[in-house]
C-alpha cells in the first residue's frame, strides 16, 4: 500500500526503553533504579531486568537490522542510572556516557535519527530511599543535573529530546515512582501529585535549558494519549469521556506546550484531597520553559460510561471502564480500533495548532512462538497497516505529523507482563543465553512501506 499524504522527510521510526531492553542491569558502574527493584520483585513469575533484550551487548548487531529495516529514527531512552548510578553524584559515570556516545554515533552514521527520552520510568533508586524521589523537591535539581548533563554530552548529535515518558501513568501507578502501596488511597494521592508537580518544574527548566543552548533542537514530553469514547450517546457518559481525557493527557500536553497548569486539573485535584501552593516563582518557570514538539503514546482507544453522577468523587469513582464486543482485542485487552488515532490527531491540532507532534509509541502484542525459523505477526502488520491509512489521513486534514515510532524495535520487557507480551519487529529468544534475534514477517513488511515512502 502507497499513502499519498506522508512527506519523505516523515521519521519512520521504532521505539523502546532502556530497563526494558538494554539488560546489564549492574554493569559498568551502574546501580538499581525503581523500575529494576520493581521488575525484581517478580522474578520468580517472568523475565526480569538483569539481561531482558541484552541490548547493552547487541546493539551492533540491532543498529544493522534497523539499517536493513530502513528506520529513519530510532527512540530509545537513557538509563539514568547508568549516568548517575545513584543520582546524587556531583560526577557522571564516564563509562555510562561513553555506551551512550558509541550507541548514539552509530545511529547518526547508519542515517538514523536519535530520539532520546531522558527519563523513562528509571529514577534511581538510591533517590527515593534518601528522600522519598520525585515526591521531595530536591529531585527536580537532581534531574537538570542529570538532563543538562546528557544535553551537554549529545546535544550536538542528538536533536530530538523526549523528556518524561508518561507522567501520568506514574501517577496513578505510582508504585512506579517508589511511592509506598501500603498508604492509603488519599495519602498516595498526595504524595504521587507532588511528584506530579515537581516533574512538571523540572522538565520546564529541562526544556528552557535546550532551546537556551541548542535553539534548533526539539524538546517535549512523552504523553501517554487516551482517546476516549462515551459507551453511550448520553452526555453524562461524553463529559467523563472527556473529562478522562482532559485530566490523564491534555493536562499534561497543555502544561508542557502552553506553560499553565489548566484550571479544571486543579479543581479536579481537591477532589482526591491535593491542593497545590503555586508560588510566582513555579508559575513563571512553567511559563518559560515550554515544549517545541510533542510525543504521544497512542496504542488503542478506550471507552468508559459514567458509574456515578455525583461530582464531587474524584474522576476514577465516577466513571467504569467498557469493552467493546465488536472490537478485537489483544490477550491483555488493548483494542484495534485505528480510526481512534486520526480523532486523536486532528484534537491535538484544534487544540495546539501547528506544533509538530510524533508519535514515540504505537503498536500490537501478541504471544508468539518461532515456526520453523519464523514469525508471521499477521495481526501486527494489519495493525501497522491500518494505523497508517489514519495517520495519512491525518496529514491530509493538516496535522503537523512529524514521525512514527512503532512499539517496539526488538522484542523487550513489558513493564506489566514480562516477556509473553511481544511488540517487537524483531523476535527476541529469551530462553536462549545469547538471545538470538529473528526478523518477522513485520519486519519485512515496515521496510517495504518505509521503502515505498
Ligand atoms: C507504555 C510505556 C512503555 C511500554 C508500553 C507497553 O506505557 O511507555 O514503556 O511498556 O506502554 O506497555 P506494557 O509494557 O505494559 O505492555
Amino acid at each position: 500500500m502507497k499513502f499519498k499524504n506522508i512527506p519523505k522527510c516523515f521519521l519512520w521510526g521504532a521505539s523502546s526503553s532502556a530497563f526494558q531492553v538494554e539488560g546489564a542491569y549492574l554493569e559498568d558502574g551502574k546501580k538499581l533504579s525503581i523500575a529494576d527493584v520493581n521488575s525484581l520483585k517478580k522474578s520468580d513469575i517472568q523475565m526480569d531486568t538483569k539481561i531482558s533484550s541484552d541490548m547493552y551487548h547487541h546493539y551492533e548487531e540491532d543498529v544493522k537490522l534497523m539499517k536493513e529495516c530502513g528506520l529513519k529514527s530510532y527512540r530509545f531512552s537513557i538509563n539514568w542510572t547508568r549516568i548517575y548510578p545513584n543520582g546524587d553524584e556531583e560526577k557522571p559515570n564516564e563509562k555510562g556516557l561513553a555506551f551512550y556516545d558509541t550507541f548514539i554515533n552509530s545511529l547518526v552514521e547508519n542515517g538514523i535519527t536519535p530520539i532520546v527520552t531522558i527519563y523513562h520510568f528509571d529514577q534511581p533508586y538510591h533517590l527515593i530511599e534518601k528522600y522519598g524521589g520525585w515526591t521531595n523537591e530536591q529531585s527536580i535539581e537532581d534531574y537538570f543535573k542529570y538532563a543538562k548533563c546528557l544535553i551537554d554530552r549529545f546535544g550536538d548529535r542528538v536533536k530530538h529530546w523526549i523528556t518524561i515518558n508518561e507522567q501520568s501513568v506514574m501517577v496513578f501507578a505510582s508504585h512506579m515512582l517508589g511511592i509506598d502501596q501500603t498508604l492509603s488511597d488519599e495519602e498516595k494521592y498526595q504524595l504521587a501529585f507532588k511528584a506530579n508537580l515537581n516533574m512538571w518544574l523540572a522538565q520546564a527548566k529541562t526544556m528552557r535549558y535546550l532551546k537556551e543552548t541548542h535553539p534548533e533542537s526539539l524538546i517535549g514530553p512523552a504523553v501517554s494519549y487516551l482517546t476516549t469514547l462515551p459507551d453511550s450517546r448520553k452526555s453524562k457518559d461524553l463529559s467523563e469521556a472527556r473529562f478522562l481525557e482532559d485530566f490523564h493527557s491534555y493536562a499534561q500536553m497543555d502544561v508542557a506546550i502552553k506553560g499553565v497548569i489548566p484550571q479544571f486539573f486543579l479543581t479536579e485535584l481537591k477532589k482526591f484531597g491535593v491542593e497545590y501552593t503555586l508560588t510566582t516563582e513555579m508559575k513563571e518557570t512553567l511559563k518559560n520553559g515550554t515544549a517545541n514538539w510533542c510525543c504521544v503514546n497512542w496504542y488503542c482507544t478506550t471507552i468508559v460510561k459514567c458509574a456515578d453522577e455525583n461530582q464531587e468523587l474524584p474522576l476514577f469513582k465516577r466513571i467504569s471502564f467498557v469493552k467493546d464486543k465488536e472490537l478485537k482485542y489483544t490477550d491483555w485487552g488493548w483494542n484495534f480500533d485505528p480510526k481512534g488515532l486520526r480523532l486523536a490527531m486532528r484534537e491535538f491540532m484544534f487544540r495546539y495548532g501547528n506544533v509538530p507532534v510524533c508519535i514515540s509509541e504505537i503498536g500490537w502484542s501478541e504471544k508468539e512462538e518461532v515456526v520453523d525459523g519464523k514469525i508471521h505477526d499477521v495481526d501486527r502488520i494489519d495493525y501497522i497497516e491500518k494505523h497508517v491509512e489514519q495517520l495519512d489521513l491525518a496529514l491530509a486534514d493538516g496535522v503537523n505529523i512529524v514521525g512514527m515510532n512503532l512499539w517496539s524495535f526488538q522484542d523487550l520487557l513489558s513493564v506489566g507482563d514480562g516477556e509473553n507480551k511481544r511488540y517487537g519487529l524483531v523476535y527476541v529468544d529469551f530462553q536462549d543465553n545469547s538471545r538470538r534475534r529473528i526478523k518477522k514477517d513485520s519486519f519485512t513488511y515496515y521496510q517495504e512501506l518505509i521503502k515505498k515512502h
